[in-house]
């Protein structure tokens, strides 16, 4: 007997009874047994805010069938419900989707297995958690629970048609340009590096001139907008950066004056359409007195009088932002876990990276 876990959606119809049926019709099949059913939710259409609200819910199989034959029982469940493909994702009385089927993978021309999508959607991996929070995706080789959290309630949806930029975040000192090397070298792809050490006016700042936080605050700004404009981009190409654009606006709150702050605050409002918005997030966290040490190691003369107040204050920020944050998946890693010698560890991420933003194969949404 195999484990297995299927995702039941319906925005046609009587959607909580066309989802009981398909769970009473799954439970009739001699070969599978139907172990948990999670509740059902009531969801917004994944980007077609046309359509009625789904409600969605995940179910845990046991059963003897092979993935193609559970397959075959899932779509013949669905014809018998009335299910009518017209086109990709129109919306359905019932759609019956393998999102595990053990710890297997498969990539044929008619089944993908695990779902290819998810990972990005909340209304899947919450459910997914109710049955088993600690089950393993079998690519990503991390458990539901984790998968769930990486998305703070949200749905993403794949868009290859932007570059897929991929954002380091934390504060000083976490190690983002250590990690975005090692990746970016891993993945064979570009790294957007902050132009760190060509601003003429930081270290002035940093060495007590307030009066020039906003001009250094301004170069940053135009550099970053001049660095993510995705018109220079190139379309579905990886690239690796070793800050997110958001971070401005948290330097600013701490350098800038309260006047200076609303002037920047309009500018950098304007600018924000021009950037490209990360696919991924990976998010270093680390105690703001470690993230002081490793400043302090690493010696660049103008940091040096960086105190321990101003990066807890960074860190509440950073905390606040991705508390909030609903722009992408978010993988959070301790630095303290993340030993950059090992390269198990650059792997493990590099692959997690490499599914999150795959090129995505339509093979599998079958317009009928
Ligand atoms: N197929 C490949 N892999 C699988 C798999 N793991 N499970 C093939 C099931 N089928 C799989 O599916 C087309 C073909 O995909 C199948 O015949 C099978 O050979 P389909 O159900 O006919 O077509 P579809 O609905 O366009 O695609 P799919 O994959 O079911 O779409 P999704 O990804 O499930 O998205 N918004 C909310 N809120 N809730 C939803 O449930 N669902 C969708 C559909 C869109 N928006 C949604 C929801
Ligand atoms: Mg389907």
């Amino acid at each position: 007997m195999i484990t297995a876990y299927i995702g039941l959606g319906s925005n046609l119809g009587n959607r909580q009874d066309n989802i009981n049926n398909a769970l009473r019709m799954l439970a009739e099949v001699q070969d599978i047994e139907v172990v948990h059913v999670s509740e059902l939710i009531e969801t917004a259409p994944l980007a077609q805010a046309d359509q009625p609200k789904y409600l969605n819910a995940v179910a845990e199989l046991k059963t003897t069938l092979s993935p193609d034959d559970l397959l075959k029982t899932l779509v013949n469940i669905e014809t018998m419900l009335g299910r009518m493909r017209l086109e990709k994702w129109s919306s359905r009385t019932i759609d019956l989707d393998i999102l595990l089927y053990g710890s297997e993978v498969i990539d044929s021309p008619h089944l993908t297995i695990p779902h290819p999508q998810m990972h990005l959607r909340s209304f899947v991996l919450d459910g997914l958690c109710q049955l088993n929070g600690d089950v393993l995706h079998p690519v990503i080789k991390e458990s539901a629970n984790e998968l769930a959290r990486r998305l703070n309630g949200c749905d993403f949806v794949r868009n290859h048609d932007l570059p897929q930029v991929v954002s380091i975040a934390g504060v000083i000192g976490v190690g983002k340009t250590t990690l975005a090397k090692k990746l970016s070298s891993r993945l064979g792809c570009q790294m957007l590096p902050e132009p760190y050490d060509t601003n003429p006016f930081m270290p002035e700042v940093y060495a007590g001139k307030k009066e020039l936080a906003l001009d250094s605050q301004l170069y940053f700004l135009t550099a970053r907008v001049e660095q993510l404009n995705h018109n220079l981009l190139g379309k579905g190409r990886i690239y690796i950066s070793d800050y997110i654009f958001d971070k401005e606006l948290i330097y600013s709150r701490q350098t800038l004056t309260p006047e200076q702050l609303t002037l920047y605050d309009k500018i950098y409002q304007s600018s924000n359409s021009k950037v490209t918005a990360p696919v991924l997030v990976i998010y270093l966290i680390d105690s703001p007195k470690n993230c002081l040490e490793r400043i302090h190691k690493r010696n660049r003369p103008y940091e040096q009088k960086i105190e321990l107040q101003f990066l807890k204050n960074l860190d509440a920020e950073y905390r606040q932002l991705f508390a909030n944050w609903k722009i992408c998946p978010v993988i959070r890693k301790q630095t303290s876990e993340l030993d950059y010698t090992k390269d198990d560890n650059i792997e493990h991420l590099a692959n997690q990276i490499k599914y999150y933003v795959m090129i995505e194969d339509n093979k599998n949404v079958l317009v009928k």
